[in-house]
């Protein structure tokens, strides 16, 4: 029986654990979700000017941490909007402030400048945990916070994905144009370098500014924390583990090879070529860390930062070494990535490992669907009662378990550890902090944004909400065809609404009736897409609609949602147009019932409707409709 135990308990465990693909996720920026605790605004030895007591300046810190989160997840909060996992921006200790970035001098708020990748940032954590007992003021009693953070969501069902950064570290050193050996923080030079295509700039110096922890990386060594020793070697710490060759602009937009090995403006990039001399050092370095927090503090997944500007080979080697470090874990850990490209071959080939085809095994297990995004925004994102074709959006829908040129799936069919494939665990998005503006700006209707939240709840793939959808938060600065930071606001701001005022707003009921229709309808989570109509591109016939089934694997069981995002009341029934479902999918006796409708205060009151031949589904005007089959 002793023996017995423990394998019930995991065999117990593994038929617990559920599929990434069932997961409603929600990505939060913690220092603009929620100040729980004003003692840590300004960490010991901080700058004070670095933090923004009235929550308004984007690029300072606004006082958000763990124990905002923890309040919200204590309360219930993420329960009742039906989430079930956290994705926070980075936790690992930053550099706080950088003389120079993309439109002047900001700060690390957002966590991906790490400067110690085994402490977590003093800006996050909390001197006492919930009951009020102390934590140690060092990385230990940190680390201890955010495990005690990771358990308390799991205790509510909730899984927390880290948030990691591999391509490159925080501005810790600068390079000594004047050879003073000290950084002139004025001098613009001795931040950003021009890139050098050959060789590297010999001037770079670890920087000493500690009111901005600016400074060289850690770990430089061996570290114990929780108990658990960790046989880190210090790579990171070494100057010639970094690329030094300057910064290439435009980068990001490049594919020439220079976006995988020049800085980004003042962060520094490492040296991840695969003949480079430190390449199996920094995977093993990377692989050591990133397994004490999936275990130890016991994080569930990775989303790793800036995908594209590190070489494939490196991720082929990390994700293929962590996995086999972690075991039998593996199959319970989602590593999923951002590409910020709207070209699913370039999305997709992450989910491949470089040497395809000699090995056709997963690389990345999903990755940010950045094309749908894109996509989605063109057809919903207009102000008022406007809107645009949704047939890209379509195209999208079908590229994602479509062959591309060369004979290849754009992305992965094969199942990685957990018996899933790449296509089942695609992230769903419609807006994000990446290089895109929240999807409500000046002009877009709460209504419109309505909407939006329930495409992404009820498409494929895995839903991913970006904190502040389940009030409408708006931007007002945000503009449409101009992306930047403006969005990045303070959700729960000391004068601003609660989360109880938020509870009732009606984005947040749509969300969580969704996430409750998704989890007692299995075709909502697992059921194959087939597209059902779409406007002709650029024809009179444009309305605004945009329907789609989910189907069962058996057949036996389907939906149909129905978009109408225009002010006019419509039908799937237009002219020669009209809906009709694949040959065989319903019998003579198939009904579909409205089970959800989206936008209308009182939605009207639909009888089943026969499934056979030309479908007559009513479009409320701005509404989404979700149809159940029946039997
Ligand atoms: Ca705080
Ligand atoms: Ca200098
Ligand atoms: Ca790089």
């Amino acid at each position: 029986m002793c023996l017995l135990l423990p394998l019930l308990l995991a065999a117990a465990s593994l038929a617990s654990a559920r599929p990434w693909s069932e997961e409603v996720m929600y990505f939060v920026m913690t220092d603009r979700f929620h100040d729980g605790d004003t003692e840590n605004n300004i960490p010991n030895g901080c700058d004070p000017s670095l933090y923004d007591p009235q929550q308004k300046d984007i690029n300072r810190f606004l006082g958000g941490d763990l124990r905002g989160l923890e309040k919200a997840i204590q309360s219930g909060y993420f329960n009742q909007l039906g989430i079930t996992a956290l994705w926070l921006t980075p936790v690992v200790k930053n550099v706080w402030r950088s003389g120079y970035d993309l439109g002047g001098w900001k700060t690390s708020y957002h966590g991906y400048w790490a400067q110690d990748w085994l402490d977590i940032d003093p800006h996050l954590t909390s001197k006492t945990d919930l009951t009020g007992n102390p934590y140690p003021d060092n990385p230990e009693g940190r680390t201890a916070h955010y495990r005690d953070f990771v358990r308390l969501a799991k205790s509510k069902g909730i899984r927390v994905i880290q948030d990691v950064v591999l391509n490159h570290a925080g501005p810790v050193f600068f390079y000594d144009i004047d050879g003073d050996g000290l950084l002139n923080r004025q001098t613009k030079d001795e931040w950003v370098q021009d890139f050098k295509p050959h060789g590297h700039h010999p001037n770079a110096t670890w920087g000493n500014i500690p009111e901005w922890n600016l400074r060289q990386t850690q770990p430089d060594g061996p570290r114990t924390l929780l108990g658990v020793n960790i046989p880190t070697t210090g790579v990171l710490s070494r100057l010639d583990s970094y690329g030094r060759k300057g910064f290439s602009h435009d980068s990001l937009g490049k594919t020439d090879g220079e976006e995988v090995t020049c800085d980004f403006f003042s962060l520094r990039d490492f040296w991840t070529a695969p003949d480079s001399p430190h390449f199996h050092a920094l995977i093993d370095e990377f692989v050591t860390i990133y397994h004490f927090y999936l275990t130890t503090i016991g994080v569930d997944g990775l989303r790793i930062d800036t995908v594209k500007h590190v070489h494939h080979e490196f991720w082929d080697a990390f994700t293929q070494r962590l996995r086999e470090k972690l075991g039998p874990h593996a199959k319970d850990k989602l590593l999923f990535g951002e590409i910020y490209d709207g070209n699913p071959a370039r999305l997709g080939q992450y989910t491949w490992r470089s040497d395809w085809p000699e090995n056709e095994s997963p690389g990345l297990d999903g990755v940010l669907d950045f094309h749908l995004c894109f996509t989605a925004r063109d057809y919903l994102r207009h102000p008022g009662g406007t809107f645009g074709s949704p047939k890209s959006l379509e195209d999208s829908l079908r590229i994602r378990t479509a062959t591309d040129d060369n004979g290849r799936p754009f992305y992965n069919p094969n199942p990685g550890p957990d018996g899933l494939n790449s296509q089942q665990k695609i992230i769903t998005f419609i807006e994000n902090h990446d290089g895109i503006n929240r999807f409500r700006v000046a002009g877009i209707t709460e209504r419109r944004h309505r909407l939006a939240q329930a495409l992404v709840m009820t498409l494929p793939g895995i839903p991913c909400l970006y904190y502040g959808a389940e009030a409408a938060l708006l931007d007002q600065h945000g503009k449409i065809g101009h992306d930047g930071e403006t969005g990045r606001k303070m959700f729960f701001h000391k004068n601003g609404p609660t989360r109880t005022d938020v509870r009732k707003s009606p984005a947040f009921r749509d969300i969580a009736a969704l996430a409750k229709l998704r989890a007692t309808h299995p075709v909502l989570r697992h059921g194959r897409i087939h597209p059902l109509w779409v406007d002709s591109e650029g024809s009179s016939e444009d309305d605004g609609l945009f329907a789609f089934a989910r189907i069962s694997a058996d057949n036996k069981s389907f939906a149909i949602i129905l978009i109408n995002a225009s002010d006019q009341p419509s039908t799937t029934r237009s002219g020669d147009y009209a809906i009709t479902l694949p040959q065989g999918l319903a019998t003579p006796t198939t009904t579909l019932t409205p089970i959800l409708t989206i936008g209308p205060d009182s939605p009207p009151k639909t009888p089943p409707i026969p499934a056979q031949g030309k479908l007559h589904l009513p479009a409320p005007p701005q509404s989404l409709t979700i149809f159940h089959s029946n039997p």
